[in-house]
């Protein structure tokens, strides 16, 4: 409880709000919060603005925005138009609680906000912005949000303007932060809007809105490109299943993609651990991760090939978790797990399974146990599992559902998350072959040391696609590819810097996090480092994406502190294999390739003995 009520009380951004408030916290980055706010303009005082600014495009203003809207059969409306200058900043700060850090070193843009619905119960709002410099080959960049946010992700949309592109973010029509349910609570629609209507909404009026703002004739393409981590991953894989004309690419990183599997799985894990009381021999108290985290690393870094605190192939490793049980020699019981802890883990490790063995949702991947005191930590079940269930699943007002006496969540759960998917935001549909002919393209890609959404449920998704291909997986290479980051935590950085494998490819959050000024990989903004330049690389020229090199710096948050490694990330089954001579931070030392399957198991049976 303690740990959810302080993350409540805290302006939370996206999961980096973790970051700050965790004993286990990721590196601070040291961003300077803007406060400043821009609210609605008078036209008077705007036109004066306009004066001023000559470089401020001539359409950046209210009435030539509704007037574009007019021409559009649509109840929307628009609430604010802001004309930015170079190196200025833009966003709703504190009157966004997700997302309070307003970006800042923006090019020179148009910011507009537009609300969409008239009624105050349900409505939901989307930023654009529109940079005066907008690239020949028209682009659109399209954000997504984090948990349970509700509010536009302006931070992760400069990315769009930095490369010349339109950018959009929608606030999932509702005003919280990423780990809030109650505004869910008896609200089918405001469910939906967050499952997909206010993502797909938003993606229609704003590609219209854009052509008009520019002038594009209708014979000309505005290529569409989509970015978003975690509940982001899962919008995006929505909106290209169900609507394959929306995006031309996208890339996808920690996909909470199954909602009504995936969020009763997080409330299961919970179960497993808590309550968190001396009477409950099964609960791993948090200080514990730790040691279960070293003895990964002891057992499986060796694995991958090369001994340096990364570990690249977790499902290699037959790990022993007996090795940690304590015995009659122990002398500090501080170092081991009793039986019964053991067997927590074992469950987190292992995924949940049904009565008849059917396998539910995959378990967390070995080397994230830096990371489990999100859901494994303080006193109770994680929001995105007990605030699922009490506000998305149940309309419960919080007293009939009691988790307290339960060791699992039971059948009639299970199956009602898969009958009901309130808000229909689950991503389930394997046949993308609508977008895939389309020319579209995906990036997905998860980090091993995730300890939230599990990486074995991207792999899975993956697998999952390839078997509705007829298990073509040359064929499907050929339109979706999947990027294991071995060491990252949940969608950026290393969890505690622990061991600072290269993490950043410019994926969501990723930039936001080096800074409010921040764009792409610092230093290296380029279609080999970052994630958005590769895809559009991939998508209108058509060179495929053998590698990506993920980056990190000294401070694994801090691009000014010089870079630390570098080291490519490879489209699966494909891993990096290191060239056994050159310097292991250094990209040229490495190349994706099958995997060395020999020297796996020497590699095994060496740490074995
Ligand atoms: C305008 O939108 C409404 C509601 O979405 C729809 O019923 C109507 O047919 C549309 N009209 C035109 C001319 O597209
Ligand atoms: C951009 O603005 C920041 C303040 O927001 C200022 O410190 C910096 O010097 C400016 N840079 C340029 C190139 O004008
Ligand atoms: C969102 O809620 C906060 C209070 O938590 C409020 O200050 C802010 O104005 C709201 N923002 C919007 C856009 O309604
Ligand atoms: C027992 O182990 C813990 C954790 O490693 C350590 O902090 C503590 O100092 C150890 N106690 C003794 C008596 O060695
Ligand atoms: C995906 O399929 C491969 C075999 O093609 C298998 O080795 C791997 O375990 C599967 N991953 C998951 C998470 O199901
Ligand atoms: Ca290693």
């Amino acid at each position: 409880m303690v740990l959810w009520l302080l993350l409540t009380a805290a302006t939370l951004g996206t999961f980096q709000a973790f970051a700050s408030t965790s004993p286990l916290a990721f590196s601070h980055s040291t961003t300077p919060v803007t406060r400043k706010r821009n609210l609605g303009l008078q036209p008077r005082r705007f036109q004066a603005q306009l004066e001023d600014q000559q470089t401020t495009h001539p359409r950046c203003n209210s009435k030539y925005l509704a007037s574009i809207l007019h021409t559009l059969n649509t109840t929307a409306a628009i609430e604010n138009v802001t004309p930015v200058a170079a190196n200025g900043s833009y966003g709703e700060g504190a009157s966004d609680p997700p997302y309070p850090v307003n970006p800042t070193n923006l090019p020179p843009l148009c910011a507009v906000t537009i609300k969409v619905g008239q009624s105050a119960a349900a409505n939901y709002r989307f930023g654009l912005f529109l940079p005066d410099d907008f690239s020949t080959t028209k682009r659109l960049l399209v954000v997504g949000n984090g948990g349970f946010a509700g509010g536009i992700n302006w931070l992760d949309m400069a990315a769009g303007p930095h490369h010349h592109m339109a950018a959009l973010s929608t606030d999932t029509g509702h005003n919280s932060t990423a780990i809030e349910t109650s505004w869910a609570n008896h609200h089918t629609e405001k469910k939906e809007f967050w499952g997909w209507r206010a993502m797909h909404g938003s993606v229609v009026l704003g590609k219209e809105i854009i052509r008009r703002y520019y002038e594009q004739p209708d014979n000309e393409k505005l290529w569409t490109y989509y970015s978003g981590c975690s509940t982001g991953g899962r919008q995006g894989l929505r909106e290209l299943q169900e609507f394959p004309d929306s995006f031309d690419g996208a890339l996808i990183g920690a996909p909470a993609w199954w909602t009504g599997r995936l969020n009763p799985f997080l409330m299961q894990v919970g179960l497993y651990n808590f309550p968190a009381d001396d009477s409950n021999p099964y609960h791993i108290p948090l200080e514990k991760f730790s040691l279960l985290f070293t003895e990964v690393m002891r057992q499986c870094d060796g694995v991958d090939g090369v001994q340096d605190g990364i570990v690249s192939s977790p499902d290699k490793c037959e790990f022993d978790l007996g090795m940690l049980v304590c015995s009659q020699f122990t002398t500090n019981f501080s170092e081991c797990l009793t039986i019964e802890q053991a067997e927590t883990a074992r469950k987190v490790y292992e995924g949940w399974l049904s009565e008849d063995g059917e396998l539910l949702y995959p378990g967390l991947t070995l080397s994230s146990e830096v990371q489990w005191w999100v859901l494994l930590g303080g006193t109770e079940p994680s929001p995105f599992g007990l605030g699922y269930i009490r506000d998305f699943l149940l309309d419960d007002d919080g007293k009939e559902f009691d988790w307290t006496g339960l060791s699992t969540i039971g059948k009639d759960i299970v199956e009602r998350a898969q009958r009901l998917d309130p808000g229909r935001s689950s991503a389930t549909q394997y046949d993308i072959s609508d977008f895939k002919d389309r020319g579209g393209k995906v990036i997905l890609y998860h980090g091993l040391a995730d300890g939230l959404v599990p990486e074995k449920g991207s792999w899975w998704y993956y697998n999952k696609t390839i078997d509705n291909f007829g298990g073509d997986l040359d064929g499907v290479r050929n339109f979706i590819r999947y990027f294991q980051i071995p060491g990252m935590g949940h969608c950026f950085s290393t969890p505690d810097c622990r061991p600072n494998a290269p993490w950043n490819i410019g994926g969501a959050f990723q930039p936001g996090l080096l800074g409010s000024g921040s764009w792409s990989v610092p230093g290296f903004e380029d279609a080999e480092h970052d994630g958005l330049m590769a895809l559009m690389a991939w998508s209108e020229e058509g060179k495929a994406v053998d590698k990506l090199v993920a980056t990190t710096w000294k401070k694994p948050t801090d691009s000014n502190s010089g870079v630390l490694r570098q080291r490519p990330i490879c489209p699966w089954p494909e891993k990096a294999v290191y060239d056994g001579a050159g310097d292991v931070n250094e990209a040229e030392s490495w190349e994706c390739a099958m995997e060395r399957v020999e020297l796996v198991s020497e590699m095994q049976r060496r740490v074995e003995c």
